[in-house]
């Protein structure tokens, strides 16, 4: 089937007078009655052609509809008006799958185009986020990869709640309750005691009751653990972790952020950063000074994570929260009972949170107290407790929404556009 074809980007490569061979879809049409134009679109992006009255692919040219399967055949040429600045002077034209009358013709609503969504993923906006993303991907992959860690693969059908009860799905499991996965971290604890430092990528779920421009039902969570690791420790790992990701995206694929019109100055100044520690405290402070009618022990909620992040232009962390703010597991400061060593990366820009993590707490006593402050059941929790029982060791960990740093990279305004098929409140479509 490949033989002979070329990419619409190798051919704005060519010279003029090259043979070329394309196959794609038709993206824009104009019939000037005398010559065709049809622009191609293929993974790699966009190629001008014309077809001349009098030439064998004119016919096919005035029959192909928009959205059409082609194969093209022709010689390329230079024109400063094509977009590029190159066309191919059509010799034929070939349909493949001739198209329906293609339901986006531009202009329509959000709530339409996530109908057909299905359709939509062909813009050439979203072609860009998907470039990026899989850039994204393959960058967290390769990080772990070639700094030591394995990788394993947890289940999503799980009994308890990592996160809480509130947002878990239950589902009926031959008349069982279990829920779907809300993390890995209990399952990648359980494996840092034979692999010491281990990843997963996974879908989580959570069953969120507010919706915001940075929530998924289904998300991709990235998530890693180690034993041995202090909370410190791992926050390098995530500074490392991200800026390979930063990296990757401006080394490859600076034509697609400069489509999407995303600035690429911050992801710069990212790469070059050393991420800050402030201090939850700190943060407070902060908040008191820009006008919050906040005090110490209140939650830090979307409103305030972009009030501290909008005028940064690199990420940080937030770190050392109220024990009643965090999950059970966090480990308890020694010096400051009321505190956990957690910690956030928060993204610049006013996007916020991109990663959650903490050092876990390893003391057997300590961890069942919590579970009990928390009332949970110890019963729901005895193999996660068990790990401390038997060569207890400390250890740190962390989750990142990945749809959450591809929507900060790539600098969208709404994650639903990170993320093929997001799984929203009104629908699961398709
Ligand atoms: O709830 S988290 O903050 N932390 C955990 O789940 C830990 N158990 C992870 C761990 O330590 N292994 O979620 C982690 C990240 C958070 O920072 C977000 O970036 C992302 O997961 N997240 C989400 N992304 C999209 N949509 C939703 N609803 C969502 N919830 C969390």
């Amino acid at each position: 089937m490949g033989v002979g074809f070329i990419t619409t980007r190798d051919a704005l490569r060519g010279s003029d007078g090259d043979r070329v061979r394309l196959r794609g879809w038709v993206y824009r049409k104009r019939d000037l009655g005398n010559k065709v134009f049809i622009v191609l679109r293929d993974s790699e992006g966009i190629l001008q052609c014309v077809a001349d009255k009098g030439s064998k692919a004119f016919q096919e040219a005035q029959r192909a509809t928009i959205e059409s399967s082609i194969i093209v055949e022709g010689v390329l040429r230079s024109d400063p008006r094509a977009p590029g600045g190159k066309e191919v002077s059509l010799d034929s034209l070939t349909i493949v799958g001739l198209a329906d009358d293609f339901p986006i013709k531009g202009g329509e609503s959000v709530d339409y185009l996530l109908d057909v969504r299905h359709l939509w993923l062909r813009s050439r906006a979203l072609t860009q986020v998907m470039r990026i993303r899989s850039t994204v991907l393959k960058a967290l992959r390769d990080y772990f990869t070639s700094n030591g860690w394995w990788e394993v693969s947890p289940p999503i059908l799980t009994q308890s709640a990592v996160e809480g009860g509130a947002t878990l799905f239950a589902v009926d499991f031959f008349g069982k309750r279990a829920y779907l996965s809300q993390s890995a971290q209990f399952y990648l604890e359980v494996m840092i005691f034979s692999l010491e430092k281990v990843w997963s990528l996974t879908p989580s779920f959570r069953a969120e009751r507010s919706r915001t421009r940075r929530h998924l039902y289904e998300y991709w969570h990235l998530e890693a653990e180690a034993a041995w690791m202090d909370m410190h420790d791992m926050m390098k790992v995530v500074e490392g972790l991200v800026k390979e990701a930063v990296r990757r995206v401006l080394d490859e694929r600076l034509e697609e952020l400069s489509f999407l019109k995303r600035k690429t100055e911050p992801l710069e100044a990212t790469l070059s950063a050393s991420f800050p520690e402030v201090t939850y405290d700190e943060a407070i402070e902060i908040l008191r000074r820009k006008g919050f009618n906040i005090k110490w022990g209140d939650d830090i909620g979307a409103d305030e994570e972009r009030a501290l992040t909008e005028d940064q232009q690199t990420p940080f962390f937030l770190t050392m929260f109220p024990k009643h703010l965090k999950s059970f597991y966090m480990k308890v400061d020694d010096s400051r009972p009321d505190v956990v060593l957690g910690f956030d990366l928060e993204a610049p820009e006013g996007y916020g949170e991109v990663v959650g993590g903490s050092q876990r707490e390893d003391r057997y006593d300590m961890l069942y107290k919590r579970i009990i402050e928390n009332n949970l059941r110890p019963e729901d929790y005895q193999w996660y407790l068990d790990l401390r029982k038997y060569g207890s060791v400390p250890h740190s960990g962390f989750g990142l929404g990945v749809d959450r740093l591809v929507m900060w990279i790539a600098g969208l305004d709404h994650i639903r556009d990170s993320i093929p098929f997001p799984r929203l409140r009104e629908r699961i479509y398709p």
